[in-house]
């Protein structure tokens, strides 16, 4: 290893570091380091080198500015957040207050008495602002050649049909609409009719199975979910309906769905009667078919005028529990946020093409694909297939033929496209772009470098944008052309993020100290607009899981260590959420679904560092008896996972062991476990608590013996 002083303390040139938690939701609970994939850092781009030579000299005088803005932001963030919302939304009646509420009571509400409506402020006003004939949704289909750029004009006219389909069928303001389908414009578009009548989005990503379906839609009560006949990715036809009409059998509270609006993925829509077509799927009672009935309705909708506290949509995500949170975020907050965030950190200007290519499924596709760039009246890219469809060049093309202009994606796409060498995006013209964006993980210096110098040709920012679905946006990210850049790092909090870092242990703030550098866990000390309000039925949950760890504080979950120059890096999850490829995933949902298999007794499953994924998983379960290992079993166990979550949580490997290392309380020692798949087995710490210590040399034997 290099021997500079400080790379000891970035992330992925450590292995582990234990923090143990003040007021862990898990006694268990210690920090485990992702490694993010890096097994050979890039001694050419270590953080002190890139700061200095490169970068500081062009940036200081601005990024002295940004520092005196950012601290007038949080000195009184409710002025800060006051002159924004002003300046970014059309409010139909101005609010009363701007914050009301605290995280210490975990009531936050923000622009109190203002009305308003997201889909107002992210179509009709660029309309009525003669932008009706540019460019909103740009979307490139699973086929290079399958296109289409929807205008304001047209995304204006389809929103409100579809807004007046859903009234048709029932649908009302505060009403849960499930939506489940594949990443194509009428997406977008659905949730932003859903915004316009205020009813309340919950899009389940596509894929996800049949069962974590069901489960998410009975726990939002939703009676109306919005799907496709089929998706299509990287040349496969993804059967959405069959997976819909499945979950529908397995929700035993008795008829929760009503209507199941199904769009026809490759519908003819310029068919003379539509309505006389068939219908490219079985029908069942509950089906209506929506290109149908949206042809049918009037383009004019008015929108809803709508609190600003009112929900504007529900995301499931992963926590420590093996029941996703219902994450619930807010219209006036939240919309201010997106369009804040997207302006800033991607320094989104007039004529630019804005493409995230996450999909909506995640919050990433929430803030990034859909309201933060029609917010700000740009043109959004919408893409429906994978980096590698149908080559390793897709996504360069794409830049090269649109000329799109910022480019944000997740390390783990670039960690697999750095595999097929520098040379495929050489062979692309990508001189329109200008920022690339990377979320979801921390980036290895290595991936960092490549994306910077081999996609960006070493001029364009690459911004490292640390947030979660609970923040709503952005809330950590260095601003293009602002704040100097350090390979690993996310850099510094955007302006009115009140970003401290907590002792983990006693919970008292670690302020920074010129050249010293700290770790800890993250916390916000102040509310922010886009922060998400409750867990949709559980707000003791909500309390429970951010507000109550360190009271006064939103808690993050994430550890971090802040350097001496007061940059922060992200180094891993302090509770039991694994990060496979940028998706969040709850070691106890997946440990759910393995002792559902009637073989197996027990299930402990921990994060492996892999060098695409970020991290994979891997499963240790015990067997009941009578029941064997069998290359069938394993099989079984494996697609159990599937069956119950989705493909992208299936472990990576899968060990049957007689026992597992638990404490003499019962508890399993998934800390032992991590440490064994990572082959850390000479600092396996304390097992002198463990009921039966012999069984870790065992485990140890068989993960070596299967390596
Ligand atoms: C947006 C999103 C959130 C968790 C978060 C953290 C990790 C996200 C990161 C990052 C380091 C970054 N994370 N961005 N870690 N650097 N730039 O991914 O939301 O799916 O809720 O995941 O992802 O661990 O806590 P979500």
């Amino acid at each position: 290893l290099p021997s500079h002083t400080a790379l000891g303390t970035v992330p992925w040139l450590r292995t582990d570091h234990p923090v143990v938690l003040r007021n862990s939701l898990d006694a268990d609970n210690v920090v485990t380091i992702p490694n993010g994939g890096a097994q050979t850092p890039n001694a050419d781009v270590t953080p002190e080198r890139t700061i200095r030579d490169v970068y500081e000299a062009k940036t200081s005088s601005k990024f002295a500015r940004y520092q005196q803005e950012y601290q007038a932001s949080i000195r009184d963030v409710a002025a800060f957040w006051n002159q924004q919302a002003l300046e970014y939304l059309v409010w139909d009646r101005p609010f009363d207050h701007v914050l009301q509420g605290s995280l210490e009571q975990g009531n936050v509400a923000w622009f109190t008495g203002g009305k308003l409506n997201t889909a107002y402020n992210a179509i009709d006003r660029h309309v009525q602002a003669g932008k009706g004939a540019q460019t909103a949704i740009l979307w490139e289909g699973d086929e290079p050649h399958d296109v289409r750029a929807v205008t304001y004009d047209a995304l204006l006219a389809k929103v409100a049909q579809i807004a007046n389909a859903l009234r048709a069928q029932g649908v009302g303001k505060g009403d849960v609409v499930t939506i489940y389908m594949p990443m194509i414009p009428e997406l977008a578009m659905t949730m932003l009719a859903c915004a316009r009548i205020g009813a309340v989005h919950s899009v389940v990503f596509a894929g996800f199975s049949a069962e974590a379906l069901a489960q998410r839609v009975v726990a939002a009560d939703s009676a109306v979910i919005v799907t496709a006949d089929q998706g299509a990715r990287g040349g496969k036809s993804i059967p959405l309906k069959n997976i819909v009409n499945d979950a529908l059998t397995k929700m035993n509270t008795n008829d929760v769905v009503d209507k199941v609006l199904v769009w026809e993925r490759y519908f003819d829509h310029d068919a003379l009667h539509p309505e006389e077509t068939e219908p490219t799927y079985e029908m069942q009672p509950k089906d209506v078919r929506m290109d149908v009935l949206v042809a049918a309705q009037r383009p004019y909708c008015p929108p809803v005028s709508m609190d600003a506290e009112d929900n504007l949509f529900i995301l499931y995500t992963s926590g420590s529990t093996g029941q996703p949170k219902g994450v619930v975020h807010t219209v006036g907050g939240y919309s201010l946020y997106a369009a804040f965030t997207t302006k800033n950190t991607f320094d989104l200007t007039d004529g630019d093409i804005f493409a995230c290519v996450a999909d909506c499924g995640w919050i990433t596709g929430h803030t990034y694909v859909v309201y933060g760039a029609l917010l700000n009246g740009s043109t959004t890219f919408m893409f429906e297939s994978t980096p590698l469809y149908p080559d390793t060049g897709r996504y360069w093309d794409m830049v090269q033929r649109h000329r799109i202009t910022q480019f944000y994606t997740a390390p783990t796409a670039i960690r697999s496209l750095m595999r097929y060498g520098e040379d495929i995006p050489h062979r692309y013209d990508l001189s329109s772009l200008k920022v690339l964006g990377s979320v979801g993980e921390p980036i290895n210096p290595e991936a960092w470098r490549w994306y910077y110098e081999e996609v960006g040709r070493s001029r364009c920012t690459v911004v490292d944008t640390y947030w979660q679905t609970e923040t709503g946006g952005h809330v950590i990210s260095n601003l293009p052309g602002i704040t100097p850049m350090k390979p690993g790092s996310c850099t510094v909090p955007l302006y009115g993020i009140d970003a401290v870092v907590l002792d983990a242990v006693d919970g008292h703030v670690l302020e920074p100290k010129d050249g010293e550098s700290t770790e800890g866990v993250l916390a916000i000390r102040q509310p922010w607009p886009g922060m998400a309000r409750t867990c949709l039925g559980d707000h003791e949950r909500y309390q429970l899981v951010y507000t109550k760890p360190y009271p006064g504080y939103y808690f993050t979950g994430d550890s971090v260590m802040r350097d001496k120059d007061g940059f922060f890096f992200i180094t891993g999850r302090v509770d039991d959420v694994l990060n496979v490829s940028g998706h969040r995933i709850g070691t106890a949902e997946v440990e759910s679904a393995l002792v559902l298999h009637p073989a197996v007794s027990q299930a402990a499953v921990v994060g492996k560092a892999h060098d695409v994924k970020g991290q994979g998983i891997v499963g240790f379960v015990t067997l009941d008896v009578n029941h064997e290992e069998s290359p069938e079993l394993l099989l079984e166990l494996r697609n159990q996972v599937r069956s119950e979550i989705g493909p992208f949580a299936a472990p990576d490997k899968l060990y049957i062991t007689p026992s597992l290392p638990m404490t003499r309380s019962g508890k399993i020692m998934r800390r032992i476990l991590r440490k064994i798949v990572a082959g850390e087995v000479d600092t396996l710490g304390d097992t002198s608590t463990l009921a039966d210590p012999s069984v870790v040399d065992d485990l140890i034997a068989q993960v070596q013996a299967s390596e």
